[in-house]
């Protein structure tokens, strides 16, 4: 009932009385009251006047359902959200909710992840309140190669949303982090179920730092957030929503021409091209020239002996780049 409640508020124009809210929701006046209350407690400013009703004020920095739902008409990714409070990973909670029939672009949110997880068994820093972890259902009619170009577009949509929504120039790092000042502000996580030639489904996991202030030891010289660059919290659900939104619009070009219609873009935003990049693989590391990001989504590299090679996947670092 809360998120109904809020919904009624957050449409409301003007007050909004409790009797209408009453009848609306079908419970009593108390009932409303004591909602209201609960959604204070969460941090939302609510004003009550006798005669007049409620009035929403201000939304308080919660992620749940009302504020993230993506409402534009036709949306694919964002359309269904489920908020959790404390997950272990919510990549996790995706994939197990797809092996029971989660629809397709539904997103599971969550304050807080006891387990984390970045690529490689790394583990990714998820504290209470803070940040954006969030994950994303999508079922693409693709072969599993084409798996690690949903990435770069989840990436293209994260900075799209930094860039032009909030003003924030953050860069890519190909293939997977945004970076703002050279720090990492925000990771992606693909993981994929499916056979040899057909792909089930794909959970795209996103993690941005939004207002932490401060990281542990093993990572506060490489992590960043919004706030610590910018110095103003931000409300998380906002750029959740908004990235949502972007992601949606991204994807939907994606899947009609593949990677090569964002290609542009990509590059626009790769922090990577033109520079000098060390290429790190199991067997040894070596430096290179960064050229671009080809249609496939591979990183096009000239070594120092002047072959043109690519590297679809893996580690790939910038001079001057954490
Ligand atoms: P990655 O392997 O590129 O980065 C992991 C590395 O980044 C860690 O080893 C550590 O050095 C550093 N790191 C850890 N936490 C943070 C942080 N909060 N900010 C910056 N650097 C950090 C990146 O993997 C993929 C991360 C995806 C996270 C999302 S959150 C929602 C979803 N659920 C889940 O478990 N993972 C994804």
């Amino acid at each position: 009932m809360k998120d109904e409640l809020l919904e009624l508020l957050k449409n409301a124009d003007g007050y909004i009385s409790g009797e209408e809210i009453g009848e609306k929701l079908k419970v009593s006046r108390s009932a409303v009251w004591k909602e209201i209350n609960a959604l204070r407690e969460d941090g939302y400013i609510i004003d009550a006047v006798t005669n007049r009703g409620y009035m929403l004020k201000e939304s308080a920095d919660v992620l749940n359902r009302v504020e993230i739902k993506n409402n534009i008409p036709g949306a694919l990714i964002g359309t269904n959200i489920v908020c959790f409070d404390e997950v272990d990973s919510t990549n996790e909670v995706c994939k197990k909710m797809a092996s029971e029939g989660l629809e397709e672009g539904s997103v599971i949110v969550a304050e807080c992840q006891n387990g984390g997880k970045g690529r490689l068994g790394r583990k990714w820093v998820s504290q209470k309140g803070d940040g954006v972890w969030m994950s994303i259902l999508l079922k693409p009619d693709v072969n599993p190669a084409g798996i690690s170009s949903i990435t770069l577009a989840a990436g293209l949509a994260v900075c799209f949303t930094l860039r032009n929504d909030f003003g924030i120039q953050s860069d890519i790092k190909w293939p997977n982090d945004i970076l703002l000042n050279n720090k990492k502000i925000c990771g992606i996580l693909t993981e994929m179920s499916g056979q040899i030639a057909k792909v089930d489904y794909v959970v795209v996991g996103i993690g941005i730092n939004v207002n932490i202030e401060s990281f542990p030891d093993g990572i506060k010289n490489t992590a960043t957030s919004l706030c610590i660059e910018t110095g103003k919290k931000f409300k998380r659900s906002e750029i959740a929503k908004n990235v949502l939104k972007n992601f949606d619009s991204v994807y939907k070009r994606f899947q009609k021409d593949g990677f090569k219609c964002i290609k542009q873009e990509y590059e626009d935003m790769c922090i990577n091209i033109g520079k000098r990049v060390r290429v790190i693989k199991h067997d040894g590391s070596f430096e290179a020239t960064a050229l671009e990001v080809n249609n496939n989504g591979e990183l096009v590299i000239m070594k120092d002996n002047g072959e043109i090679t690519t590297v679809f996947s893996g580690e790939v670092s910038v001079r001057g780049v954490y």
